[in-house]
């Protein structure tokens, strides 16, 4: 039987397990809108291209199914740029669709044309660098192949966006449907898994160590390894510090959990580590930029390290290890356990008391906190929000200062800072994908200069019924970039205050909730008074332009 190969792409889509996709159409693309009309797929119309790539990065964020967005040739492409780089920067999979002007006019000015042919921009060119893989298919015959490499790149340990863009013409040829019975739709990474004498050194590492310490990164979570992690770090009483990704793989409530490593965090794990531990278990962490205090070698001098990951090219990227292990941190932890029960039963296991970290977590210099003061109305609702949503909230976070300090994860919720590329305007969009996956509790947390770049993506969730909770930090300037110039370049302001809109009317005119909090009063109304899981609900924090947090927690 012959179809359209519109038609092909979007059953393609649905074998891969596909069931949401989140895009702009245009004329260059309707032949595969069209198909999806007759599809499963849940079809999501954002209000730029930018945000439906965000949003296919909040939809797998939040519930590891594969995300996808779709958009027109020219301006729809360029538009999904950032968000598709962004997916990149993350390692996380995502189909892209773009259209095309038909080949029989490439390189003769086609409106909207990106061929790169006869001076028209070129698509390939703009995607090669953000992409795992991208094709433009300007014919049909290697199209198994085509989808057969998207299939393994979208299921590949290391992962990343895929974009196809297919011509009008070519999304309108017929080809045989059983094509698609050759292409697989999983892939199985390669294991090697021998790894018993490295669980055993690994063993006898940890036994020996006065003071280990757990650095958890996002692949902890990717991997599902928190249990794991936090039997470990209970088993031996090993404190846990995570990557600003990871945070809350162990319960960051727990007398274990040092919180997060890094320039804006509280520094109890940069002093723990600096001072205390001779042996670093990093498990899932690439050791960033961020984590690592700029590569700060004070952190790993002199200490034993080993190092699990199931992506090669983590491993010893930026630091040598003593043991360096490739392998799925869930099961090669599962093996370090079971070789701790099976064969040192009775080793001494207590490496730090509890109250030792008590203790430090008592002793933050002053002059090193992150906050002096002034934030009492943020850390407030932070501690609120936490006593209000123990479990199953999902926090998207573009502003991460804040939360990294103040908000206490549980195992329970899953907290979603603005990693990729940082690019503002992102936690709106990112959360509204996650709603369209799954239904929890949901958090956007950003300042007014992001909100203003992504705003209309609320009325996605308007038009979708999708209830959202948005907290918007108004301190009507772009404060991180404020703070440098008061602090870097004497006080030359330029390009960072601005005016507000009234957001009262703003979210009046868009239908959806406006809590205006400046007080201690309001913030308890709000709590009391909100609809927190049924309504869409903007939360106005008024800052001080003012006052800035520190940046950075080491000494
Ligand atoms: C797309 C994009 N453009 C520019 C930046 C650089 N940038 C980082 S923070 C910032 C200011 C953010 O202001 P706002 O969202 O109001 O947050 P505040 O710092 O005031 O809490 C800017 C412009 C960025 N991260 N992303
Ligand atoms: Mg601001």
């Amino acid at each position: 039987m012959k179809i359209k190969v519109s038609e092909l792409i979007v059953r393609y889509m649905e074998r891969l397990g596909i069931d949401c996709i989140f895009g702009m159409p245009g004329a260059h693309i309707l032949p595969v809108y069209d198909s999806l009309y007759d599809s499963k797929i849940q079809v999501v119309l954002a209000k730029h291209e930018q945000g439906a790539a965000f949003m296919a990065c909040g939809f797998t964020r939040s519930s590891g199914r594969l995300g996808a967005c779709i958009a027109t040739a020219g301006p729809g492409a360029t538009n999904l740029v950032t968000g598709v780089a962004n997916a990149y920067a993350d390692r996380q999979p995502m189909l892209a669709i773009t259209g095309e002007t038909p080949t029989h006019i490439f390189g003769r000015g086609g409106l909207q044309e990106s061929s790169g042919e006869g001076g028209s921009i070129d698509q390939a060119s703009l995607f090669r660098g953000i992409t795992r893989y991208h094709k433009i298919v300007e014919r049909t015959d290697y199209l198994p192949q085509v989808l057969n490499q998207t299939t393994k790149i979208l299921r590949s340990a290391n992962s990343g966006p895929v974009l196809l863009s297919l011509p009008f013409n070519i999304q309108n040829e017929e080809v045989d449907a059983h094509i698609l019975d050759h292409i697989p739709t999983t892939y199985q990474v390669p294991r090697h898994y021998d790894g018993m004498p490295a669980i055993v050194a690994m063993c006898q590492q940890i036994e020996r160590a006065e003071h280990p310490v757990i650095v958890a990164g996002y692949g902890c979570l990717a991997a599902q390894a928190q249990d794991e992690v936090a039997r470990l770090s209970a088993m031996w009483n090993i404190p846990v510090t995570t990557s600003l990704k990871a945070k809350g793989v162990i319960d960051e409530r727990s007398r274990l959990s040092l919180g997060t490593l890094g320039v804006t965090s509280s520094g109890h794990a940069f002093t723990y580590i600096t001072e205390k531990a001779d042996l670093i278990l990093i498990l899932g962490a690439g050791f960033n930029e961020r984590t690592s205090y700029l590569w700060d070698p004070s952190l790993l001098q002199g200490k034993r390290i080993i190092q699990i990951d199931n992506d090669a090219d983590q491993l010893e990227k930026v630091f040598t290890a003593d043991i360096a292990f490739h392998g799925d941190v869930k099961e090669v932890l599962e093996s370090l356990l079971h070789h701790f029960v099976r064969y040192l039963p009775d080793a001494a296991r207590s490496k730090v008391t509890r109250q030792d970290i008590e203790d430090l977590k008592s002793q933050v210099e002053p002059g090193y906190a992150i906050f002096q003061s002034g934030f009492s109305l943020i850390e407030r609702f932070f501690r609120r929000l936490a006593q209000r949503f123990p479990a199953d909230a999902m926090i998207f976070d573009d502003n991460i200062i804040f939360a990294q300090n103040f908000l206490q994860v549980s195992s329970g919720n899953r907290y979603y800072p603005n990693s990729g590329i940082s690019s503002l305007g992102h936690a709106i969009p990112a959360a509204i994908g996650a709603r369209f996956a799954e239904d929890k509790p949901t958090f956007a947390i950003l300042g007014d200069g992001g909100f203003q770049m992504c705003c209309m993506e609320i009325m996605t969730a308007v038009n979708y019924s999708k209830p959202l909770n948005i907290i918007l930090f108004n301190n009507s300037t772009m404060g991180l970039i404020r703070k440098n110039q008061i602090q870097k370049y004497r006080h030359r302001l330029i390009s960072c205050d601005f005016v507000n809109p009234d957001y009262r009317r703003l979210a009046e005119s868009f239908g959806i909730h406006h809590w205006s909090v400046g007080s201690k009063e309001q913030m308890d109304l709000a709590f009391a008074e909100a609809d927190w899981l049924g309504e869409i609900n903007l939360f106005e924090l008024l800052l001080d332009k003012d006052l800035f947090p520190n940046y950075s927690s080491r000494r």
